[in-house]
């Protein structure tokens, strides 16, 4: 076949660019990925193992170090230049007020290196949610944060967790999860920390916002984001905790058909500096409970009217005459979460009327 000058010229200009073009994506498969993220690692069932492959409940949590978990995924140093650190290895429902401080102010100080692009910690899923929110407050960056917990052992059938582990990373290291608050990465899903919530004992789809809805998903190597939280969170906080050691005492009592007072007063005596009430429908007070809520009130306690069903908001004024009773509503928290917010609340101020904004901003 003859061809003219032109045409050979031609053909050899689309050899050579296509030939660049199949080294540049080889060495683009092989390029080491730009962002550094730091694994935290706290324990949970994403560290935990069981004595089977079946075995999905009844295993041990907070077994496998960080080291191992980073391991398990080779996958990580695709989308990211990961180093881990185990700053506890306990199962969540040992989470404390101290660990809290303690993860914050690790957060803050990494988060301040110029070679820490974001942060990602695994974390037991019975308090992932809260300890979300307790950052989402008290982290003081735009750069990502990512909370990510598995609801298998590694040892089991379809663990979830290498996966969740990949996708936390893979959002820590993103561009788009800048300046969008803590992030919760479950199952493909992406959640903001002050709406997430735990819906389910043992099932990988657990972690659901009910109704103000997930932020996005992971899928296909990259994060889709569809909503940004409303409200203030991290940069924008105005909560300091770098020089606290402890936070104020908040409990929560909860309300149910035929409930009394004595859990309140017990908790007032231990002296609580505030009380979560977590009231039936719409924040109910019973009329057996509501005499010992004025009391605390009086006596100093800050009350927060919050509600147990979980969703919608706790309408001031509506079921109690919080005026008057000088009591705060916690908007659309529930309860747990309305606990964080009122312990922060209270390291700045006892002023009810400044903390119930507080409420209406985060
Ligand atoms: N006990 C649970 C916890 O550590 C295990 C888990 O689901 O992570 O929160």
């Amino acid at each position: 076949m003859y061809l003219s000058i032109s045409s050979r010229l031609m053909y050899a200009l689309c050899t050579v660019t296509l030939l660049a073009g199949t080294v540049s994506a080889v060495h683009a498969a092989d390029a080491t990925p730009s962002a550094h993220v730091t694994i935290l690692a706290t324990g949970g069932t994403i560290a935990g193992s069981g004595a089977t492959s079946t075995t999905t409940v009844g295993y041990t949590a907070a077994t496998v170090g960080v080291d191992r978990l980073i391991a398990a995924v080779p996958e990580l140093a695709k989308v990211a230049q990961v180093k881990g650190e185990q700053v506890f290895q306990i199962a969540s429902e040992n989470m404390t007020n101290e660990h809290w401080l303690k993860l914050a102010k690790r957060v803050n100080a990494l988060l301040a290196q110029p070679d820490v692009d974001g942060i990602v910690i695994t974390h037991g899923t019975d308090t992932l949610e809260e300890t979300a929110y307790f950052l989402d407050l008290t982290v003081k960056s735009k750069k990502p944060v990512v909370l990510v917990g598995a609801m298998r052992p590694g040892t089991a059938l379809s663990a979830d967790g290498p996966i969740n582990l990949y996708n936390a990373v893979l959002l820590a290291a993103s561009q788009e999860a800048v300046g969008k608050g803590v992030l919760v990465a479950m199952n493909d899903q992406i959640h903001a920390a002050r709406d997430v919530t735990k819906t389910n004992t043992s099932t990988p789809d657990s972690f659901k916002t009910p109704e103000l809805g997930m932020l996005g998903y992971i899928q296909g190597n990259k994060p889709y984001f569809y909503h940004v939280s409303n409200r203030k969170h991290t940069a924008d906080t105005e909560f300091d905790i770098s020089k606290l050691d402890a936070l104020p005492q908040v409990d929560i009592v909860y309300g149910y058909a035929n409930v009394g007072p004595v859990a309140l007063n017990a908790l007032v005596g231990a002296g609580a500096k505030g009380i979560i009430h977590a009231g039936v429908g719409d924040g109910s007070l019973a009329s057996k409970v509501a005499p010992a809520l004025t009391a605390a009130r009086k006596q100093g306690v800050l009350i927060v009217r919050s509600a147990r069903v979980g969703q919608g908001i706790v309408a001031r004024n509506g079921e109690a005459n919080d005026d008057a009773l000088d009591f705060v509503v916690s908007d659309t928290l529930n309860p747990q979460k309305a606990r964080i917010l009122l312990m922060l609340a209270l390291t700045k101020t006892s002023d009810s009327k400044e903390i119930q904004r507080m409420f209406y901003t985060y």
